[in-house]
């Protein structure tokens, strides 16, 4: 039948600030996805591993400097070089859980002062998620936490910013978790999200594309 033809898996994004606990939500839905037998892999952006990402990381690790607006398109690019990819994925039926996406290219870049709708822009077409689920954490709670690494943008007041950016960029689809919430109870609540959108794309919903 028709369904089967289109079926496919799910682009899952995972936003919030940093030390929300996107990274461990992550790594504990992918044992969970890879236990119910689903297909499944657990991608992050920036992804270092490129020639792109490697530019990228120096930049965090402060081992290099560049214009606010050079990085900027760095970070798009490295999404758009994972893009063929990330598609082709999807299609054979394989879940991408992935940690950070376009939206923390708006927000941190945002942050930084630069224009909204410019820093979107070389987003457009990029695959739009499926689901965006963001863990909610108060700056100051984050930092509380501990473990800023110190990279670039890990500095409280910066946060700030980066969570003012977020409220802009969320829209009605996103679902939000309290990542204050003890992490079993994240984890439980982020389940039931990604296992419902994964059921919606098996049936066959089409891809579609981010801001265009
Ligand atoms: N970051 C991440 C950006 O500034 N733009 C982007 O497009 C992406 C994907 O890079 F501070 C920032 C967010 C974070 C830093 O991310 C590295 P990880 O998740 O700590 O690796």
């Amino acid at each position: 039948n028709n369904h089967k033809d289109n079926s496919r898996g799910g682009l899952i994004v995972l936003e919030g600030l940093d030390r929300s606990g996107k990274t461990s939500q992550s790594s504990r839905l992918l044992s969970h996805l890879e236990g119910q037998g689903l297909s499944v892999e657990s991608w992050r952006f920036p992804d270092r591993t490129t020639c792109v990402g490697n530019m990228i990381s120096s930049y965090l690790t402060n081992n290099s400097q560049l214009d606010d607006r050079t990085v900027h398109l760095l970070f798009s690019a490295n999404r758009w070089e994972k893009r063929s990819l990330m598609e082709s994925k999807l299609r054979s039926g394989t879940t991408l859980i992935v940690d950070r996406y376009s939206y923390s290219g708006v927000a941190f870049s945002s942050a930084k002062g630069l224009d909204i709708d410019w820093c979107k822009a070389p987003e457009a077409g990029l695959l739009a998620p499926d689901l965006v689920v963001y863990l909610d954490i108060p700056p100051e709670k984050a930092a509380e936490r501990g473990g800023y690494g110190g990279e670039r943008y890990e500095q409280l007041e910066f946060q700030k910013k980066v969570s003012q950016y977020y409220n802009v960029l969320c829209d009605p689809t996103w679902k939000i978790i309290d990542a204050c919430l003890p992490v079993d109870v994240v984890e439980k609540q982020l389940k039931e999200f990604v296992m419902n959108s994964i059921a919606i794309c098996q049936k066959g919903k089409p891809l579609s594309q981010l801001w265009s």
